[in-house]
């Protein structure tokens, strides 16, 4: 009997393969929470937690918002990021793919539990579509779930605890060939060691090409520092919270996970017209005495007020033209950003996080506004930008 199901599960195996599906299982999630910064962050746990458990992870859509729209809208993934370096590190496949070819067989209908780590909302259940944009991201794959299911007390840390195996465990893929998650199985912000994996998302040809031919076409030639300026009034509320919440939001990227490089201030957060005019001064003349390629052109990008006026009249006289993206396009901004000569961004946005991140990868150099902050640095610290 033992010697017959074994026999049994290996001739299964095979078949899956044979058919394309993969026998140790997929993880599917909703980027349930936050705007694109956000759901980056989430993703590349995502990532790092399927590579884990060696499951195909399932590259979910892009959720946004519309000024005034109810629901939101999902965005393929593929859209914005190429799929094929990502297939590179480890098993992928977009959540459209997954859901024609892969769910009919191995995700059937009347068997659809969702995960949550505990019971979310009334009674014993995730309700996994309770709310916007819980709702509308299944909808848009004719998804119901007949079920819930609580994993508690495991958690997504893959670094630590043994944690891999404890899910292999409780979820065998044989018995859960699908873990479809409430939200992303990660945490906010990303976890140090999943920040590397930053290097397999590359822009798809479509946001490429836009930031490229703006760079080419539009920006004098010669340096361009970028700079991302967060200040809409979502963000300034935010930004009250810093003194109780020294940590808050993607802050960890600046002052450590554990606050050992100090305290975000509100400086950082929401960078005075002074601060950033100093900086940004200061930032132009070191990379001016460092290299022969001079800085001619600054490039801004925003939520709100890229305040073009005021840093044309501050840069006039250093003969800097500065400029902003004609349509509001935050991908092809991040994408502007991650070419540029330097990139000064905002050390509590995720938004800038993104940035930071890519640059890195790529060797290239990044500072954040008003910090180190003065008291804190090393004297000569800021030159050094
Ligand atoms: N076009 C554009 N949109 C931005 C910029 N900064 C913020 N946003 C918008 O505001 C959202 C901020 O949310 P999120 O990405 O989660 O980053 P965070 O709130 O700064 O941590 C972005 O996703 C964009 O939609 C920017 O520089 N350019
Ligand atoms: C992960 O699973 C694939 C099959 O889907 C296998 O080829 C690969 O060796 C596994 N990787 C690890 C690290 O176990
Ligand atoms: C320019 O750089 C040199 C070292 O490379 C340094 O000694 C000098 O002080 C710098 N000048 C300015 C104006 O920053
Ligand atoms: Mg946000």
């Amino acid at each position: 009997m033992v010697s017959l199901n074994k026999y049994l599960f290996f001739v299964l195996l095979q078949l899956s393969f044979a058919l394309g599906f993969d026998p140790l299982g997929y993880v599917l999630y909703c980027p349930c929470m936050g705007r694109f910064g956000n759901q980056a962050d989430h993703f590349l746990g995502a990532l790092g937690f399927a590579r884990g458990l060696n499951r195909t992870l399932v590259l979910p859509a892009w959720v946004e918002y519309r000024y005034g729209e109810p629901r939101s809208i999902q965005v393929p993934f593929d859209t914005y990021f190429k799929v094929e370096p990502l297939q590179k590190f480890h098993k992928v496949v977009t959540m459209e793919s997954f859901m024609k070819d892969i769910a009919p067989y191995e995700w059937p209908r009347n068997d659809r539990k969702s995960f949550c780590y505990m019971a979310r909302g009334s009674g014993e259940s995730c309700n996994a579509k309770d709310g916007n944009p819980f709702g509308p991201f299944w909808d848009t794959y004719d998804v119901e779930f007949t079920g819930s299911e609580f994993y508690g007390p495991l958690h997504y840390d893959m670094y630590h605890h043994d944690m891999a195996k404890q899910w292999k465990d409780r979820y065998p893929a044989k018995m859960w060939p699908v873990l479809a998650f409430t939200g992303a199985p990660a945490s906010f912000p990303v976890q140090e060691e999943n920040k590397h994996l930053q290097k397999y998302l590359r822009w798809s040809d479509l946001v490429e090409d836009e930031a490229h031919s703006f760079i080419t076409n539009v920006l004098p030639r010669g340096a361009f520092v970028g700079i991302h300026l967060r200040n809409g009034i979502d963000w300034v509320r935010a930004c009250q919270h810093i003194p109780e919440s020294p940590s808050l939001f993607a802050a960890a990227q600046c002052v450590g996970y554990r606050n050992e490089k100090g305290k975000a201030t509100s400086d950082m957060c929401l960078p005075t017209k002074e601060t950033i005019v100093r900086q940004l001064k200061r930032t132009i003349k070191n990379i001016n005495n460092k290299s022969d390629n001079e800085v001619r052109s600054v490039f801004v990008a925003s939520d709100s007020n890229h305040m073009i006026d005021e840093l044309r009249s501050a840069l006039k006289r250093m003969n800097v033209q500065v400029y902003k993206y004609p349509k509001s396009n935050p991908h092809v901004d991040l994408a502007i950003l991650g070419k540029s000569n330097h990139f000064v961004g905002n050390c509590v946005s995720s938004f800038s996080a993104f940035v930071k991140r890519e640059r890195d990868v790529k060797g290239f150099a990044s500072s954040f506004w008003a910090f180190p902050t003065q008291k804190s640095a090393k004297s000569g610290a800021h030159d050094e930008l």
